[in-house]
């Protein structure tokens, strides 16, 4: 059996089966890209609506691709009262939000109570909003910093309203450029741990792969697998999400930017590697919105959602710092001639538009 067969049979592949799809031709991988995801979700493309609040951009890592945290070329420091995090929820909570995603930098000055009661508030306060929040980075720092342990951490966070984690602070698992890129961070290692130790207590997750930096083929592929055997022993993750990265305001001082044609190529293999984790979302922040619709038909089922509002990635570059309008985007999903469903934090549907 060759690689297409295999894989339309249903078969999984290895690792050097996955990087040779990197070399198929660009049109017959969509094509086998886009038969998974029409087995699994026809044409429907799940959004939802959400906030994104960046609560403080103090960090004590230096990581080389980050424009976000405060440093020597983003001396503006912020750190954010409750009550202006409350004021938010409200507002959004008057509208359609479902969910608020709330990832901060790692502010060695604001006490855990900081980091950890706002959870406690906005749960009492609005009982139905899903509370996405605090990255294995983040849950590796608060360790690091208060002496717990990762359960202590994830015990917190479920008493106080946690109710699902975010992807970010994965970049790429490979231990060499992990150093290159973010030394300091959180370990590859740790990452998957932290998700582990979450998925085992019947909660879900996202995992986020960055790409298109100083990262070979090869350690995407790497990252991949490492996701896929973590999944095969607790099926937690909800959503794999590959991050563009983004050039402007960091320290990497990567001189061109990836192609549409490589960014497609690593969205169609990352849906046909990872086929025990049901969803891809194009993050249109990252991959703008053109080229998240083209994704459609390279295996993402999932556009993220309208935004509103974003720090990390528009600080880097990315045009996405006030999010898009719904009707534009649910028109455009549609006029792409896919269905927009919005969906909740756990996928289930709410509507179809
Ligand atoms: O972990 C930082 C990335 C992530 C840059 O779970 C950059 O649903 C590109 O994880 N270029 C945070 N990316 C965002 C994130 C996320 C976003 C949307 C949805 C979900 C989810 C998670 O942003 C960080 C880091 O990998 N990032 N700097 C940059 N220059």
């Amino acid at each position: 059996m060759n690689v297409t067969e295999k894989i339309l049979s249903g078969a999984r592949i290895d690792f050097d089966e996955a990087l040779s799809l990197y070399e198929m031709d660009f049109f017959e991988l969509g094509e086998l890209a886009d038969a998974k995801r029409k087995a699994l979700h026809g044409k429907k493309t799940y959004f939802n609506i959400n906030r994104h609040i960046n609560p403080t951009n103090v960090c004590k890592d230096v990581c080389k691709f980050c424009a976000y945290s405060a440093t020597r070329k983003n001396p503006n420091q912020y750190t954010m009262r409750h009550e202006e995090i409350m004021d938010i929820v409200k507002e959004i909570d008057s509208r359609q939000a479902t969910e608020v995603h709330i990832v901060s930098a790692h502010n060695p000055n604001t006490g855990l109570e900081w980091y950890l009661e706002i959870f406690k508030k906005i749960k009492t306060a609005y009982p139905h909003m899903h509370i996405k929040a605090l990255t294995a980075a983040e849950v590796n720092f608060l360790a690091e910093q208060y002496g717990k342990s990762y359960d202590e951490i994830i015990d917190l966070m479920i008493e106080n309203g946690v109710d699902s984690m975010p992807g970010g602070g994965a970049e790429i698992f490979d231990e060499e450029v992990r150093s290159f890129i973010c030394k300091g961070k959180v370990t590859s290692a740790q990452w998957l741990e932290i998700h582990e130790k979450w998925h085992n207590r019947g909660k879900k997750s996202n995992v986020t792969m960055l790409f298109g930096h100083v990262e070979k083929r090869k350690d995407r592929i790497d990252h991949m697998m490492r996701i896929r055997a973590l999944q095969d022993k607790t099926g937690g993750f909800n959503c794999f999400i590959p991050l563009v990265y983004q050039p402007e305001n960091n320290y990497l001082n990567v001189q061109e930017f990836i192609t549409a044609n490589e960014i497609l190529k690593t969205m169609a293999i990352s849906r046909i590697v990872l086929d025990n984790v049901p969803n891809l979302k194009a993050y249109w922040v990252t991959s703008t919105v053109n080229l998240a619709l083209v994704a459609q038909e390279f295996g993402a089922n999932d556009l993220d959602g309208t935004i509103e509002k974003e720090s990390i990635n528009s600080a880097a570059g990315a045009a996405s710092a006030n999010g898009v309008n719904l009707q534009e985007f649910v028109g455009l999903i549609k006029n792409t001639g896919f269905t927009p469903v919005e969906r909740d934090s756990v996928y289930n549907e709410i509507k179809v538009w």
